[in-house]
């Protein structure tokens, strides 16, 4: 592939920026249509967002969710998934997919990987069989899904990790997003940069400027919400968006908690994902306006009240505290189905209110104000 100096279009339109913050309300447009940022985006690992269908993600309003490349390149294979129209044919799902690279699952899986130059060996979490992703694979893999957005593979650097262990896996990183970016034989697919850099403020300054340098469609802040203290993750996610080129989508991967969402998009960031409401909503514990509420909770058996009085999704307008309860400690199916709608519709509706908090540029009374209710229980 001959080398492109020239930057891509950014896929972001930025439509109001906030005077107090660094936040900004944005359109990002990918072959499937179009997603109003600041976004959150359900996780959908296994080609399924656990417990809910693709008509239940359109009406609580999701325009975009998340796949996992090694989940689906381990089970049941892209290959397969392609003969089927890929991850949009085989799960029935017409809005954007972005997809995780398997940098992040690969380094989870610790033991059982062996990063090189070259890629990154691991054996299957399933069968133990031996299985090799290179940057050129990821990319291939995340084209055979049918992947909107795409990302690099990249190392994720464990927490706490000294300067040198950081250095090497950031500069690998580098090399790794550079091979990523000429394998893509797909331009009408996005492709973000992922920046590392660990917990050193020079490094993922260095990281960025690197991605920016190679040229992505968009970029991702990974490596944090890994174990550190939440004021070392904001001021990292801030010394980034800082580096980065302000019209183009930036990315927290795998966070987090309402708080951090909000504290993000303060950042200047505009997409986020996270397990937390699809696999709290299994725990039983559901994110409500004034704070977690705990269905097991013995005061809530007799309790005729919806989940949250404010909101306005299928299970507060139909069911109550104690019916849900019943259901959740009866370890009933219908439990996980329909916690899981209400903590999705809750992550949307506060990145909704969120993007009409910058448009009308009162984000700073919005997020007093959030934390006052949240105070306040
Ligand atoms: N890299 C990738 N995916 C990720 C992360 C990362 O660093 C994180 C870190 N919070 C979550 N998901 N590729
Ligand atoms: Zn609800």
């Amino acid at each position: 592939m001959i080398e492109d100096n020239t930057k891509p279009p950014s896929p972001l339109r930025i439509l109001s920026t906030s005077s107090e913050s660094q936040a900004r309300r944005a359109v990002v447009t990918t072959r499937h249509g179009t997603i109003q940022t600041p976004v959150f985006m359900p996780v959908g690992t296994q080609a399924t967002v656990k417990a809910i269908t693709p008509d239940n993600l359109k009406d609580i309003g999701a325009e975009v969710i998340l796949g996992n490349t090694y989940h689906l390149f381990v089970r049941p294979g892209h290959r397969l998934i392609e003969q089927f129209g890929g991850l949009h044919g085989f799960m029935n799902w017409d809005r954007s997919i972005l997809t995780d690279s398997g940098g992040f699952q690969i380094f989870s899986l610790k033991d059982l990987a062996t990063i090189t130059e070259e890629g990154a060996a691991f054996r299957s979490h399933l069968d133990g069989s031996r299985l090799f992703l290179s940057p050129e694979d990821a990319v291939a893999v995340q084209e055979a899904l049918g992947s909107d957005i795409m990302m690099c593979l990249d190392t994720c650097i464990p927490y706490p990790a000294d300067r040198a262990e950081t250095v090497a896996a950031t500069a690998l990183t580098g090399r790794w997003a550079r091979r990523c970016r000429a394998a893509q034989s797909r331009p009408d697919r996005l492709l973000f940069g992922i920046v590392q850099g660990g917990m050193f403020a020079d490094l993922r300054r260095q990281s960025a400027d690197t991605m920016v340098e190679i040229g992505f469609d968009g970029y991702a802040i990974g490596g944090l919400s890994v174990g550190e203290e939440k004021a070392t993750m904001y001021e990292m996610t801030e010394v980034t968006t800082d580096c980065l080129p302000f019209d183009y989508p930036r990315y927290l991967m795998g966070v987090g908690t309402p708080e951090d969402l909000v504290e993000g998009v303060w950042r200047g960031v505009d997409m986020f994902d996270c397990v937390m409401p699809t696999r709290n909503a299994r725990n039983g514990t559901l994110f409500t306006s004034t704070g977690k509420l705990i269905l097991k909770n013995a005061r809530y058996r007799d309790d005729p009240l919806p989940v949250d009085e404010t909101c306005t999704c299928y299970t507060c307008r139909h069911y109550s505290r104690a019916y849900l309860r019943h259901l959740f400690v009866s370890r009933e199916i219908l439990a996980y189905h329909l916690n899981t709608i209400h903590n999705i519709h809750y992550y949307v509706n506060l990145m909704r209110r969120i993007r009409e908090a910058i448009v009308d540029d009162r984000l700073a009374a919005f997020r007093n104000d959030f934390y006052g209710r949240l105070a306040a229980e």
